[in-house]
């Protein structure tokens, strides 16, 4: 694992007031309170971030076989602890401690694509009601179809609570945990983006944690989905930005509902960007060559300065059988000029950690 991840573990962006994750945080939190009565949801935001491959996985039943539990998608800090890669690594545990609606906010981990709307740590909520048999039998209906129901209402009141007039739509999802399992996306800058993801709560879990008679919903959203969303911040690394052109602009108490007469973000000019293309034959096993693994290399040599990791070719050899990709890499500072040498002296390490963490042949 590399310093530049370790390093985030405390920062907690999510309990500064006055940073747009502080201030999404508590927004919702005062929408939670406003839609089931003050205090009806517990909110915890300091459970730290490193949880046994067991509260990851395990609890929230993630087979033996997923792709996510592989060192290619999760940052391990040994053979069973990880850098927790969502929120949902808590449920069971707070079920256990007798929590019933609660709302968990924290930092994850990823190893993951680099580009405007992904980094490799930000921030989830995570929310989790759990329903009485009363509460379904007094109404005469399906217990799976009340959570449900009553779960995409509460989301997409958060949504309309947070934007106003947004388009967004319910996409059919998969996770081992929920069954059904849906996304939300808004629609942002010209694309779909998914916001959130949830469902009703597999009654494995609830099981487990000695709650068989009860039926539970649960979501898991990214902070900084929204933030950019309803404050208009155009790129994800902004919001690890000391400048204070970027600080300045978010203070606790300036959110609107629906986003309505808030002040957007002003985007400042951006320094210029700094491409390299780097051309390689994949090695003979190409398995094991990786998205992300190149990602962290060049993240480990570049910290934030890399701003997007983009495959730009690709072709097959056809008499030696061999593929060859090209990548192009996108350098940028939010805080300032980058000099020729830097970036040289980056590229030059990140070509050299090419071949010898990830097998490839230069070209
Ligand atoms: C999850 O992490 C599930 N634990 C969510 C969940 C909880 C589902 C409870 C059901 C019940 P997913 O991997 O889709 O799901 O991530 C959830 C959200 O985190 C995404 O919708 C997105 O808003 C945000 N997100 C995911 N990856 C990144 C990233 N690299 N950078 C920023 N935000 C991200
Ligand atoms: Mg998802």
């Amino acid at each position: 694992m590399t310093d530049h991840i370790v390093e985030k573990i405390g920062y907690n962006l999510h309990k500064r007031p006055d940073h747009p994750l502080g201030i999404i945080k508590s927004v919702i939190e005062e929408y939670f309170d406003a839609t089931y009565g003050k205090d009806t949801f517990t909110s915890f935001d300091d459970m730290y971030p490193i949880v046994s491959t067991y509260a990851n996985f395990d609890s929230v039943l993630v087979p033996p076989d997923h792709v996510s539990r592989s060192a290619n998608d999760t940052y391990y800090v040994d053979e069973s602890n990880v850098l927790r890669c969502h929120t949902s690594a808590h449920q069971l545990e707070m079920l256990k401690e007798g929590a019933r609606k609660f709302l968990v906010t924290g930092d994850v981990y990823r190893r993951d694509s680099i580009d405007a709307t992904h980094f490799p740590v930000f921030h989830q909520m995570e929310g989790v009601r759990v329903f009485e048999s009363s509460e379904w039998e007094e109404k005469g209906v399906d217990a799976v179809d009340l959570a449900r129901d009553e779960l995409k209402a509460t989301l997409e009141g958060l949504a309309t609570h947070l934007f106003g007039e947004v388009e967004m739509r319910w996409v059919d999802a998969y996770f081992p945990f929920t069954e059904p399992s849906m996304e939300l996306e808004i629609f942002f800058k010209g694309e779909w983006l998914e916001v959130l993801g949830c469902g009703v709560m597999e009654m494995k879990i609830l099981e487990e944690a000695g709650l068989g008679d009860k039926r539970a919903w649960a979501f898991g959203l990214g902070l900084e989905r929204l933030a950019m969303v309803l404050f208009d911040v155009p790129d994800i690394r902004l919001f690890w930005s000391d400048d204070r052109r970027f600080t300045k602009q978010f203070k606790a108490g300036m959110f609107r509902a629906g986003g309505v007469d808030m002040a957007k973000f002003k985007p400042y000019s951006k320094y210029p960007p700094c491409l390299k293309d780097v051309s390689f034959w994949l090695p003979e096993e190409a398995e094991k060559f990786t998205e992300n693994n190149l990602c962290e290399v060049v993240r480990d040599a570049a910290g934030a300065l890399v701003e997007e990791v983009k495959l730009i070719d690709e072709f097959e050899n056809k008499k030696t059988g061999r593929t060859s990709n090209c990548f192009r890499i996108v350098y940028r500072s939010m805080e300032r000029s980058l000099t020729d040498e830097e970036i040289n002296e980056i590229q030059e390490k990140v070509r050299e950690n090419m071949v010898a963490q990830l097998g490839v042949e230069l070209r």
